[in-house]
């Protein structure tokens, strides 16, 4: 009897041995996850089932307290060339359809006509299509025939000739000596405020810059949320309040957290519901003045929605009446064909265009350069 149970207890410890001996076998390094997925579909890999055991009992590597990994984005130069493709692919029906129509060997009327309805269906704007019409209308008459070349040269230059201002289109990150400079992001909810914010920061720090976020869109948590991420990403901190916060106190504390911090620029994501022009007018005006308090806003930037057209145009000079605009940010240009608006905006509003957003990517935010947007509209080959 008293042999019997001993018997048991030694196979017990026997059993808590071996068991323990493969827990403390040195872990084999893992596969890489795509030698493991890297099997036909619906099949698996036979394992070893002391293996399966080994891997259910060892601690998984995600389990250590992960630190927040901090991107390092790509330095802002050279932006819109490396977007240039995406630009060109974009605008391509525009450009090519306007170099195809004036090539024909006959410009009469119609196909006049036609050139000015091919600049209006791009957004340029009615008074913009008909005065490049009526330039480029002088320009052939004085060069007579046309090789493909020459027709390329004389739209390039008309077309810069609309879109060339004599305004800076810098955006005016440089912190001040005692402050940062403060950029106030502005715009009819939707546009890509937000994504702009969080690109800009993400240009600056790629730039060796440090940036506060300012989360005043307290409309909804969701728009801080968005933010955060954005700012997380790069280790830019954000300053948020509840939902339903007064904006103006959230753009206050950033500005004081980015003085207190020495941070060289400070954005500020503001709120875009298009509740009652007072309504706005009073909640930006505010926001502004609070600022102000502190340092000066160096830039309040208005972001339009390139895919809106007409419609988005409107909006924007509702914002436009209500704060003053210093600079531009045309999104969505890459899903829009309809690149001539930047020519209208410009013309309605009297200010640059001074970003452009080429995708929901994080680094798809580039400076604009009136020169590589309008090669990249004609050039064909850039949409390869
Ligand atoms: N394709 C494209 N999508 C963009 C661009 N900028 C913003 N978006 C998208 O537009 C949507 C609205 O952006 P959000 O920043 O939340 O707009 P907000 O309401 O003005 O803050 C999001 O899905 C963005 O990813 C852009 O340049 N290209
Ligand atoms: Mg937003």
């Amino acid at each position: 009897m008293d042999y019997t149970i001993f018997a048991v207890i030694i196979f017990v410890v026997a059993l808590l041995v071996v068991g323990g001996a493969f827990l403390i076998r040195p872990r084999r390094p893992e596969a890489p996850p795509e030698e493991r997925e890297g099997g036909p579909a619906g099949t698996t890999t036979a394992e070893p089932d002391e293996e399966v055991a080994e891997r259910e009992r060892a601690p998984a590597p995600e389990a250590a307290p992960a630190a927040p990994e901090i991107e390092t984005p790509p330095p802002s130069a050279g932006r819109l060339v490396r977007l240039r493709a995406r630009l060109a692919r974009s605008q391509n029906v525009f450009g090519q359809g306007l170099l195809s129509l004036l090539s024909s060997d006959r410009l009469d009327e119609t196909a006049w006509e036609e050139i000015e309805d091919t600049l209006i269906t791009a957004d340029v704007g009615v008074t913009s299509a008909s005065q490049i019409v009526d330039g480029l209308r002088t320009k052939v008459k004085v060069l007579g025939s046309r090789t493909p070349e020459e027709v390329r040269g004389l739209l390039r230059s008309e077309l810069l000739q609309h879109i060339t201002t004599d305004q800076d289109r810098t955006v005016h990150t440089e912190p001040h000596p005692a402050a940062p400079a403060v950029i106030m992001v502005v715009g009819v909810n939707g546009t890509g405020k937000t994504t702009t914010a969080g690109k800009l920061a993400r240009v600056l720090v790629g730039d060796g810059r440090s940036v506060v976020l300012g989360a005043a869109d307290t409309f909804r948590a969701a728009a801080a949320d968005q933010l955060e991420t954005w700012g997380s990403r790069v280790g830019a901190p954000v300053v948020r309040r509840d939902e339903g916060a007064d904006p103006a106190s959230v753009a206050f504390e950033a500005v004081s957290r980015g003085m207190d911090d020495g941070a060289d620029t400070v954005i500020i994501d503001t709120a875009g519901r298009l509740h009652t022009k007072t309504g706005l007018m009073d909640e930006l005006g505010k926001v502004k003045r609070v600022i102000e308090k502190k340092t000066q806003v160096a830039d309040v930037l208005l972001v339009l929605d390139a895919t809106t057209g007409q419609n988005g145009l409107r909006q924007a000079r509702v914002f436009a009446e209500v704060v003053d605009i210093s600079g531009i940010v045309l999104t969505k240009l890459d899903g829009t064909a309809k690149g001539g608006i930047v020519i209208q905006v410009q013309r309605e509003l009297g200010v640059p265009v001074k970003l452009v957003g080429l995708g929901e990517g994080p680094d798809d935010l580039a400076p604009f350069d009136p020169e590589a947007f309008v090669d990249a509209i004609l050039d064909d080959q850039a949409a390869q």
